[in-house]
């Protein structure tokens, strides 16, 4: 083992000759320190590293996984896996986020760089050990110190470089089902949402638009002229984003198949020739996304698409996804055919139905295909985490040399740590189950610590029907989610806004006005997490120290100022909350209303009938609040609320930027401080920007301790 310090608080510890996976740049200085901190070592044919914890300690991470943001009690596997099956007992989902951050009398972090097989077992096997097997002896393991979990977080963030920002738009609500699969299809929504008065900025585009799922086609007669829709869309006020799978279709004459052939952009079978796997389109061959050249030539393929005038891009199937390959469908039918005319008994029985079943995403398809990398091949299960991280790599980069200024929505279903800098990411083909409304609540500040801040997961659950009560429920968590996509899957109940009865579309259309009122702030909440390498949605116990809140697994700090505390059981109209100090409660049924409520802190019990979301604003802050139009362009932004509770002072910093290009980069972005002062009965109100802003005028509404409520307005000068 050697030992490289990269800074006062992050060292490197390296096993072995571990295989470059460009997540971490900075390779630090060597330094002499045989013993690695915290944990113990055993090694055999792999790392191990032992941690034994205290009884609090808590253990935050891992990304996208299952169980509570506390991660004790749960065993997880990072391996990026194809499973649209959560439920609890499973180990991987898309994603392989090889971070946890232990916090307790000691706190560090720590994070396995390494692409294959990592086990994080977390006070399973034994309720207070860790146990991190990683699969194999080559490999570097960072370890991060700091005395906040928020501190070891930004040190973490800081390693892995610069995060994504969205266009702005991507904050609007965007309306997705597999399939709208033709133009008419696609009318229909578009027409449907503008008729009930459902503000939205973006339809999606599932596999169907492509010829044959070919990637970067369209079908021509879903889509007789597909630039003139595009554009009649965003006339209409609807952007388009299609999705884009990784496997490349086999047919002669088909472009970026002969291309990728020719030029040997391929991954290889053990014969050297490109290897056949089984999606969408049938057999596929993967584009080896980990060599810089194939990137290159496959993200600007997004050029064309790009020209038509699309500005959004979701990247599918990227684990990647195997349907079965030859080797595996010969197998199963050969055992079929073994098992023809015969008795079959429990064990015959099962064994001839797994193999079908095992026939999908199997260990050994992933074992038998290779990698080019500088001229050395590397077998792909041994880098499997890499190859979602470099399918989204290639589209980011292909965006930047397309149009280097401009700022696309990406997102992608797998990933590792590190794809962050590329893109978001939705949590996959989750179910309408309310379990599934919880486990989104809880994944979101688990993805935050692993640098995703572009989250969120299907709205209304993609697989089987999603009633109006769930729809409803799980809007009133989405509509704090940078990501806010309703999609469900082919076969399922229709649950796009207006599906439900008119009531429910009556409400669905309140919150979804309720979402565009608080873009500003969520978009300012968001730009400066992501400046400032620090979460969005965070755990209570990153703010609050007492034990309540250090348990607390069904409330989120969303940015500075306010909490949530979403409602996630079916015909729940109310729930118990915990105030870890004095709060002031917005019942939101219509933005425009303002139905504020001190409470004091402790556990309270609420009432949440289902057309009403609380907000929680806390002492000292102030909420920013805009209005709602037909999609985020529509609105002019010149006019804002400011919701705040105040004890003496509150305080804010809003921030604003163009929300289209990367100018925010080179510090092309307005703060604008705001600051109210109690004054005996009145306030003193003061703002100081450090740019030009679109606020005209701002209402204040700022309540104090008695729940007395002050109203001011404040106008802005024209020229600061
Ligand atoms: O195997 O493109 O997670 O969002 O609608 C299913 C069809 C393939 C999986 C994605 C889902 C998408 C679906 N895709």
């Amino acid at each position: 083992m050697k030992t490289f310090k990269i800074n006062e608080k992050i060292y490197k510890y390296r096993f072995g000759h571990p295989l470059a996976t460009e997540i971490v740049w900075d390779s630090g200085e060597e330094i002499l320190k045989s013993e690695i901190d915290y944990f113990q070592k055993v090694t055999d044919e792999k790392l191990r590293l032992i941690f034994k914890m205290e009884p609090d300690d808590i253990v935050w991470g891992l990304g996208e996984n299952q169980k509570g943001m506390n991660k004790r009690g749960g065993v997880y596997l990072s391996y990026c896996s194809d499973d649209p099956n959560h439920t609890p007992d499973k180990k991987s989902l898309y994603g392989a986020h090889n971070f946890i951050l232990i916090d307790g009398k000691t706190k560090f972090g720590v994070f396995i760089d390494y692409p294959g097989k990592v086990v994080f077992d977390i006070g399973n096997g034994h309720k207070e050990i860790i146990e991190i097997i990683v699969d194999t002896l080559d490999v570097d393991v960072y370890m991060i110190r700091g005395n906040q979990p928020r501190e070891i977080i930004h040190e973490f963030l800081q390693l892995i470089g610069e995060g994504y920002a969205p266009p702005k738009w991507a904050f609007g609500y965007q309306q997705s089902r597999w399939s709208y699969p033709d133009q008419e299809a696609i009318d229909e929504v578009a027409d449907a949402l503008i008729k009930h008065d459902i503000p939205c900025d973006a339809i999606y585009l599932d596999i169907d638009y492509m010829k044959d799922f070919k990637d970067f086609t369209i079908n021509t007669e879903r889509f007789p002229q597909f630039k003139d829709f595009v554009y009649a869309m965003k006339e209409k006020g609807f952007r388009l984003v299609p999705i884009i799978d990784a496997g490349v279709k086999i047919e002669e004459g088909y472009e970026v198949y002969e291309e990728g052939v020719e030029k040997g952009h391929f991954c290889l079978d053990g014969e050297g020739n490109p290897f056949v796997a089984a999606v969408w389109p049938g057999k596929v061959h993967f584009p080896d996304f980990l060599s810089p050249k194939v990137r290159r030539w496959f993200g600007l393929k997004y050029k064309e698409m790009i020209e038509y005038g699309i500005d959004g891009f979701w990247n599918d199937m990227n684990e990647p996804a195997i349907f079965y390959t030859n080797r595996g469908l010969k197998a199963a039918i050969e055992k079929a055919k073994a098992s023809e005319n015969k008795n079959l008994d429990i064990y015959s029985f099962f064994s001839l139905k797994d193999v079908f079943v095992q026939m999908s995403n199997a260990l050994e398809d992933y074992q038998s295909f290779y990698h080019n990398l500088n001229g050395k091949l590397v077998n792909h299960h041994t880098v499997h985490n890499l190859y979602g991280y470099n399918m989204t790599r290639a589209a980011a980069e292909g965006f930047s040399v397309i149009d280097p200024n401009k700022r696309f929505l990406l997102f992608s279903r797998a990933s590792c740590i590190g794809a962050h800098r590329y893109g978001g990411v939705w949590t996959g083909d989750n179910h309408s189950w309310w379990e599934h409304l919880l486990l989104n609540l809880k994944m979101m500040p688990s993805l935050n610590m692993c640098g995703f801040l572009y989250v969120g997961a299907d709205t209304g659950g993609f697989s089987g029907d999603c009633h109006a009560q769930l729809m409803i429920r799980w809007i009133q968590l989405s509509l704090f989610t940078p990501l806010f996509r309703n999609h469900s899957a082919m076969g399922t109940r229709r649950q796009e806004p207006y599906a439900y009865d008119q009531e429910s579309t009556g409400i669905i259309r309140e919150m979804i006005r309720l979402r565009y009122a608080i873009v500003p702030y969520l978009y300012a909440e968001y730009m400066k997490a992501l400046m400032a390498k620090d979460v969005y949605f965070s755990p209570l116990a990153f703010t609050y120290q007492d034990g309540m809140s250090r348990s607390v697994e069904d409330q989120l700090l969303v940015g500075e100022s306010i909490m949530i505390t979403p409602i996630y059981q079916e015909n729940a109209l109310g729930r118990y909350v915990w105030l870890p100090e004095d709060m002031l409660l917005w019942t939101v049924d219509r933005y425009q209303e303002r139905k504020l409520k001190v409470m004091k802190m402790g556990h309270h019990y609420i009432d949440v009938p289902l057309n009403q979301v609380p907000i929680f604003i806390r002492k000292s802050k102030l909420l920013i609040l805009g209005t709602h139009g037909r999609n985020m362009d529509s609105i002019d932004g010149s006019e804002i609320s400011i919701i705040g509770f105040i004890e003496d002072h509150a305080s804010y910093i809003y921030y604003e930027d163009d929300g289209e290009t990367k100018a925010y980069l080179k510090g092309k972005y307005t703060k604008i401080f705001i600051n109210v002062y109690r004054k005996n009965d009145d306030l003193d109100i003061q703002v100081r920007l450090t740019g030009k802003t679109k606020i005209k005028k701002m209402h204040f509404y700022i309540v104090d301790m008695e729940g007395n409520m002050i109203q001011r307005i404040k106008i802005l000068n024209e020229s600061k």
